[in-house]
């Protein structure tokens, strides 16, 4: 019997080594693999047909010059991304992202998890991530769509219904969407609507896709709280961030019986201890585009704390909604401290994993990313679908198909996570639900 840890430890040497400097990729790699141990000893022939060695190095990967004018005349030049990282159960699928943060590692961790999450909602989609540096941020809409008709110019020969589809992610809204689909349609000549998904309903975008993705995180809460005899009722929870996720996730929250009390920006938090006004938030980000500080001047009663770390909120539950590595070993213990007993992430790898070990160690039912925010992907696949045979759902019907897709999500992560010995364990749940169920066609496909 060959030493499974240490082949698995050999092959995240190696994918450190051949992606220098790419931190997040190195670490959302290491946390899959690790979970990978009891599946190559149950099935070696995956370690035959090298499958890990394989899903680690993306299909293919483009790097584009975005050249666009900005209001005052002045060209500015930025970097786009779309990495295709594995078409083993269907095209390649996942969002863009537009943030100043934006790099080569970023994109790969996110086109990463993004090949697990796809395949554990159980839909024919395959993995990719794409995004830009393009800061959104205090740019007018000329200016984004500028930016967007740029992007779209070179990413438009490298997607397509059967190819690659792309949809949000932060920075990419309705907004986005628009201008990216409607120079696609310029370019190709063609209204392939299933290139793009997060597309308005008025123009053949899914109803419930805006709501899905928070939607979902809290319909996925609430299986957790079950499987543990508990529900969201009478909870207290924190959300961080107050972007698309963020909202969706508080408002299906608050129907399901909790109370949000804070919510977040990059640049302060919200507490208000009678709850997140909805209406409010929804007017100052979806409407104004404004930031959360102005939610206090409507909510006396509400406090706002700049530069202020919202885990240090008390709550029962947490929702961390912004981005990566927002949630470190320090905030879980505080967290833990203060009684939170659940944590469904509606970002992609907010906890770290000193983070992840707090929780584990705690007993805290944590729902990671792959599984808790597949919602979003989930609805994309039905806006494919929708697409596909002409047809557009009723919202009740589509929110429906979310919360079935969310509940089988939700037991087959807890099922596998018993069957491998790990009960309550969904990381390791979605790691080897994710990973087999890509690894199967890829034997099956052969050396490609
Ligand atoms: P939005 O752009 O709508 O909102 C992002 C929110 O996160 C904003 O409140 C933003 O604050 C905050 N944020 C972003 N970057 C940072 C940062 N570096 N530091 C602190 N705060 C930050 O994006 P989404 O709501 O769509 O995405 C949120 C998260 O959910 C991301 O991790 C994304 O990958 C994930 N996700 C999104 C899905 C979707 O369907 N949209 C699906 C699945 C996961 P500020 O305005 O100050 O930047
Ligand atoms: O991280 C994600 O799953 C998304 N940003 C949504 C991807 C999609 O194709 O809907």
């Amino acid at each position: 019997m060959p030493n499974v840890a240490a082949q698995i430890e050999r092959i995240y040497r190696d994918v450190v080594h051949r992606n220098p400097g790419e931190l997040e990729f190195h670490q959302a790699v290491k946390e899959v693999i690790e979970s990978l141990v009891p599946v190559l000893r149950k099935h070696p022939h995956y370690a035959e047909h090298r499958i890990i060695e394989r899903i680690c190095e993306p299909e293919r990967q483009i790097i584009f010059r975005v050249p666009w004018q900005d209001d005052a005349g002045q060209v500015q030049i930025n970097r786009g991304f779309r990495v295709q990282f594995n078409s083993a159960l269907g095209p390649y699928k996942g969002g863009l992202r537009f943030h100043p943060s934006v790099y080569l590692g970023i994109v790969k961790f996110l086109g990463f998890e993004q090949i697990f999450k796809n395949a554990v909602t159980g839909m024919p989609i395959g993995g990719a991530k794409g995004g830009s540096d393009f800061d959104p941020k205090g740019r007018s809409d000329g200016e984004v769509m500028r930016f967007c008709q740029s992007f779209m110019t070179e990413l438009h020969r490298h997607i397509g219904e059967y190819t690659d589809v792309p949809a949000g992610d932060i920075g990419v809204g309705a907004r986005e969407i628009g201008y990216l689909f409607g120079q696609y349609k310029r370019l190709t000549n063609r209204y392939e609507s299933a290139t793009l998904t997060g597309k308005s309903p008025t123009w053949g975008g899914a109803l419930v896709r805006r709501e899905a993705t928070g939607y979902g995180v809290a319909f996925f809460l609430d299986e957790m709280l079950q499987a543990r005899g508990e529900s969201l009722d009478g909870k207290t929870c924190v959300v961080s961030g107050s972007g698309n996720v963020a909202v969706y996730a508080i408002e299906k929250i608050h129907e399901l019986g909790g109370k949000v009390v804070a919510c977040s920006d990059s640049d302060g938090v919200i507490h208000h201890k009678a709850g997140i006004d909805l209406d409010t938030l929804k007017q100052l980000k979806e409407v104004e585009r404004r930031r959360i500080k102005d939610y206090v001047d409507i909510h006396r009663d509400a406090e706002y704390h700049p530069g202020a770390c919202i885990w240090h909120v008390p709550c029962d539950v947490a929702v961390p909604c912004a981005t990566q590595n927002e949630l470190d070993g320090e905030a879980a213990k505080r967290l833990v401290a203060n009684g939170c007993r659940a944590v469904a992430e509606g970002a992609n790898m907010p906890t770290n994993p000193e983070g992840i070990k707090v929780f584990q160690d705690a007993g805290v039912a944590y729902g990671p990313g792959k599984a808790a925010n597949a919602g979003g992907v989930s609805t994309s696949a039905l806006e494919m679908q929708q697409n596909a045979s002409r047809d557009a759902w009723s919202f009740d019907f589509t929110e429906r198909r979310l919360r079935e897709i969310m509940k089988e999500i939700h037991r087959s992560c807890y099922e596998t996570a018993e069957e491998y010995g790990s009960p309550g364990n969904y990381v390791l749940g979605a790691n080897i639900v994710g990973f087999t169920r890509v690894a199967e066609p890829m034997v099956a496909f052969g050396v490609i």
